[in-house]
């Protein structure tokens, strides 16, 4: 009998130029190909989602199953009689997955806001001086928020309390959050009054934020919470401690510890790497260490170190919401996205990348086997189990001397290099740094320092809405086309975009973060408000906790007035064009149930459960003002935000506006024609 021969196929790989939309990363994958070492891009070739994992009705919750609920083809009629084991429906299913998603991305989100909690009350006790608090304004106007009394009353005179007592209280109340056994998280009554009440009304106003997070674990536990309404509910408290409580914490403790950020210049794309220098890419979310690591490899000695052991100098670059960090308040240029973290090893010319927490792929540490790179874990909660990967954990206490031992290392091992050496030459130049109290400056009255231009351009019709896109690539799609396309057709059609985390990264990379892409790109009414004003047409407000500037910088809005009462009334809209982790589901939740119309590319893990996904599509608006939408195609995508903003306008009663600074704008072109 003949033998029969197992055939091994090689597996697939993928074509650099469908893979990705930028040239550095399609430079990068066809060389990482060339030396035999697989990317995430040819991994994706080879396997492809679930198809029931991707509709959201596989239920692993308890031992009996998995359970799966695929949709008969050709949908469902009559009754939909599919159920688990246990009876769950695939409502019950998909709402417990949901709820699963928002509370891992609220967990990430705000542990993060916890560990800066804590090296700020480490700053605060004094006990490390490796940390100071920074930005003296905001730690007065966050105590104001938090219920810290910032004067004292003396002899019947009222006198300024002292900067480090409040900074002591500000952090205790501030560590409370998220584990207070009475009362609400206190930075709700941040939001608009309609809105606050609204969450009142409905009772999801988070009582802390561990707490809601815990209450999902335990309702989507087998047997428990099996009303998809009721698993929304909760979700909703959980996403709204995320948004308002432990990401807005994250932001301002790290605004007061580092400074807030303020426009400024720098670069994006894998290009900002240097031949000659000690490149040291930090990665993650997580500025602690990263910030004395810039200290550190801008000092002196370093320089020194570095030029004696031959390199020109020492270069620093982030990858992920770590760069956003780093970029913000310090001008470091942005190596890459999420996407791009592989490729930044594979340049052979990334002498140690540093990793925290968060979207750091365990693959990195395969690649840096191929390559001299030292690639370092950091974060007591996150290590990798590969050999390669050295751990230098992070105490507050010796942040110095951690960031000295890694960036030392990073130059003893520049003379490590291989000869495959090829960083692709693309860089753009970004001008990033905005944020609530900078988009006051640029966009708001000199007299008042109000949002007040902002909406008066909004009213008269040169800007049509604002947009928040934000979020991730996924490997499922091109590089960066969707966030691209979806911004390119919202600038074009006047629309202020406002974004964060991956999305912005990308954002610069296209060269969208310039005030001369105004000219390029946008609309006219928007062109002339970013020419006048000197911004760019997207503005980057910062890593993915960031978003909560976007909350912030909307309920300046309201206040200025003219944009109605809540968060729902004014003209903007929400998109996550290439999402895949659950923190962007906790995001867009917290978006949706603030009153924001909000548009995920790729697809939702809900489409199996229609009954479910109707309700959070549909229903939902009547209840909080937004609602979920999904839509893949980038043009489709942008105009389904558009068209909201036209009905918001329409409802402000401020369409006719628009019309006519469109005819004015048409007539004078005429004229100048
Ligand atoms: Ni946001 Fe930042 Fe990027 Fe997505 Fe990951 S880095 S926190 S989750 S992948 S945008």
């Amino acid at each position: 009998m003949a033998e029969t021969k197992k055939v091994v196929k090689a597996p697939k790989l993928a074509d650099p130029t469908q893979a990705a939309y930028g040239k550095s990363a399609q430079e990068m994958i066809a060389q990482a190909q060339k030396l035999g070492i697989d990317t995430i891009f040819d991994r994706a070739m080879n396997m492809k989602p679930c198809a029931i994992g991707i509709q959201g009705i596989c239920c692993k919750n308890c031992s009996m199953g998995p359970c799966r609920l695929p949709l008969p083809k050709g949908g469902i009629e009559g009754e939909d009689t599919r159920k688990g084991l246990c009876g769950a429906t695939a409502n019950t299913i998909a709402a417990r997955n949901f709820a699963r998603m928002v509370a891992a991305g609220a967990a990430a989100h705000s542990d993060h806001g916890r560990s800066v909690a804590e090296v700020f009350l480490s700053a605060a006790r004094k006990e490390t001086a490796d940390y100071q608090i920074k930005d003296i304004p905001k730690l007065i106007a966050v105590a104001g928020h938090l219920g810290v009394a910032t004067t004292i009353e003396k002899d019947g005179e009222t006198l300024d309390r002292d900067t480090d007592e409040i900074a002591l209280e500000v952090a205790e109340v501030a560590m409370n959050e998220w584990g207070k056994a009475e009362g609400e998280v206190l930075y709700l009554k941040r939001a608009p009054k309609a809105l606050y009440e609204k969450w009142k009304k409905n009772g999801v106003l988070p009582r802390n934020i561990d707490r809601e997070i815990v209450e999902i674990m335990h309702r989507t536990h087998m047997g428990v919470d099996q009303d998809y309404k009721n698993l929304i509910k909760q979700s909703t408290r959980c996403a709204i401690a995320d948004g308002w409580g432990g990401s807005m914490l994250a932001t301002d403790l790290q605004d007061i510890l580092f400074g807030t950020p303020y426009p400024l210049q720098s670069e994006a794309d894998l290009g900002i790497m240097k031949e000659d220098h000690v490149n040291i890419i930090v990665h993650g979310h997580e500025p602690v260490l990263s910030e004395v690591i810039v200290a550190v490899a801008q000092s002196q000695e370093m320089l020194d170190y570095a030029k004696k052991k031959g390199a020109k100098g020492i270069q620093l670059g982030g990858i992920c919401c770590t760069a956003n960090e780093m970029l913000q308040r310090h001008g470091i240029p942005t190596a890459g996205n999420f996407l791009q973290q592989e490729l930044a090893i594979i340049t052979g010319a990334c002498d140690a990348m540093v990793v925290d927490i968060q979207c750091v792929m365990q693959n990195l540490a395969n690649v840096a086997k191929c390559f001299h790179t030292h690639l370092i874990t950091t974060h007591p909660i996150a290590k990798m189990e590969q050999e390669n990967v050295i751990h230098i954990e992070f105490d507050e206490h010796y942040a110095m001397d951690d960031a000295k031992r890694i960036v030392k290392m990073a130059i003893d091992n520049f003379e490590n290099r291989g000869s495959e050496v090829m960083i692709p030459q693309y860089k753009t130049t970004q001008i990033a740094g905005f944020g609530v109290e900078s988009i006051q400056y640029h966009l708001g009255g000199t007299f008042r320092g109000t949002y007040y231009t902002l909406n008066d351009n909004i009213i008269n019709g040169r800007i049509r809405g604002v947009a928040g896109v934000v979020g991730c690539n996924n490997a499922r799609s091109r590089l960066d086309e969707t966030h691209i396309k979806v911004i390119k057709e919202l600038i074009k059609n006047d629309v202020l975009v406002l974004t964060t985390g991956c999305d912005a990264i990308t954002s610069a990379i296209h060269g969208l973060l310039t005030p001369e892409a105004a000219q390029v790109y946008c609309g006219p009414g928007l062109a002339e408000v970013c020419e006048t004003v000197g911004i760019p047409p997207v503005l980057h407000l910062g890593s993915c906790v960031d978003n909560s500037r976007i909350l912030l910088a909307a309920t300046e809005m309201i206040a200025a007035g003219g944009m109605g009462t809540d968060l729902c009334d004014i003209p903007a809209a929400g998109s996550a064009p290439e999402w895949m982790s659950e923190k962007a589901i906790s995001i867009g939740h917290y978006f949706v149930t603030s009153g924001v119309y909000t548009v995920f590319g790729g697809y939702l893990p809900t489409s199996g459960a229609p009954v479910f996904h109707d309700y959070i599509s549909k229903e939902l608006e009547g209840i909080y003002g937004g609602k979920w939408d999904v839509e893949p195609d980038p043009i489709k995508h942008a105009w389904l935000m558009i068209d909201h903003i036209d009905k918001k306008r329409k409802e402000l009663g401020i369409d006719k506006a628009r019309d006519r600074v469109l005819m004015d704008m048409a007539s004078r072109q005429a004229l100048e024609g």
